[in-house]
């Protein structure tokens, strides 16, 4: 029987699909340990480059499975602290770029699980739902730290207070996400960039990886700091010299993602 986590691989790269499609993939334990199982492996597994997270059937995530709740042991910040936070952490610490292909309605946690990944693509039929003032909770998995950042205070209190649905094309438009793309497309379209992605230098990408997480809190002074810290670092690996003598030769770069 298939589990609640479908893990391909491709050249280069895993697929990760959350796979409760009755449910629109809503998150259970179960699925928090194979999703968490996932991911360190990708990140583990020096031949993957690049990560593609997307959900089975006409959902991406509806969040928290809230049938499942009785059921299991945890309380609401037990599942915070024990599986949604780790998630986070998880996803923003990869040492390589996830995207995130959001193939219909994101809602609560499964909303913010995609605004932690890298890069978004989502289906003109998605749509983004901070669904957690409409059962009486507080938007989690990081949805009060990324919207305000991504759409800016006053659209971001909107979203949190309201709990209404916002589309693709407005999450483009608001910069919420890197792109809606035809549903038909979605797919294909996601999976190019993350092949183009896992051909790119891997550590280098880590570290912008980090140099972004780190600017949020950061001064300019300490940013510009970090910058030639993690540039010192990029620079003494491989994959700079290579980038620089594909460019000298006028020819593409044959990347080896090492540090
Ligand atoms: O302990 C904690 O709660 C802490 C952690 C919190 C993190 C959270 O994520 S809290 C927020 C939880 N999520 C929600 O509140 C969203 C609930 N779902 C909805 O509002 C709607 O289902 C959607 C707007 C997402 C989609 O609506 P629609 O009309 O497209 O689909 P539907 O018919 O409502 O759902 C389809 C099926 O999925 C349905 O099952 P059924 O009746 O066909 O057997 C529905 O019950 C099920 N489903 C959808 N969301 C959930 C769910 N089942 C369990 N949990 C869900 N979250």
């Amino acid at each position: 029987m298939e589990g609640p986590v479908l893990v391909e691989a491709r050249e280069g790269w895993r697929k990760i699909t959350l796979n409760r499609p009755d449910k629109l993939n809503a998150f259970t334990i179960e699925l928090h340990r194979a999703l968490a199982a996932a991911l360190d492996e990708a990140a583990a597994d020096e031949g993957c480059r690049a990560v593609l997270l997307t959900g089975a059937g006409r959902g991406f995530c509806a969040g928290q499975d809230l049938g499942a709740i009785g059921n299991e042991a945890a309380g609401v910040r037990d599942l915070l602290t024990e599986h949604y936070n780790p998630l986070i952490r998880r996803i923003r610490a990869l040492p390589k770029p996830i995207v995130c292909a959001v193939n219909g309605i994101a809602a609560g946690a499964g909303a913010n699980v995609a605004l932690a990944c890298d890069i978004v693509l989502a289906a003109r039929r998605a749509k983004f739902i901070q669904a957690f003032a409409k059962i009486a909770l507080v938007p989690d998995s990081g949805g009060t730290w990324f919207l305000p950042r991504l759409v800016g205070e006053a659209r971001a209190r909107a979203l949190a207070l309201t709990g209404e649905a916002v589309s693709a094309e407005q999450a483009e438009r608001w910069g919420m996400i890197w792109r809606a793309v035809d549903d038909d497309a979605l797919l294909n379209e996601a999976e190019k960039l993350v092949a183009h992605l896992a051909t790119q230098p891997t550590a280098a990408l880590a570290l912008i990886k980090r140099a972004l997480d780190a600017s949020a809190d950061n001064t300019l002074d300490a940013q510009l700091d970090l910058e030639a810290e993690l540039q010192k670092q990029a620079s003494g690996m491989p994959d700079y010299a290579e980038g620089v003598t594909a460019f000298t030769e006028k020819r593409p770069a044959r990347f080896t993602g090492r540090a």
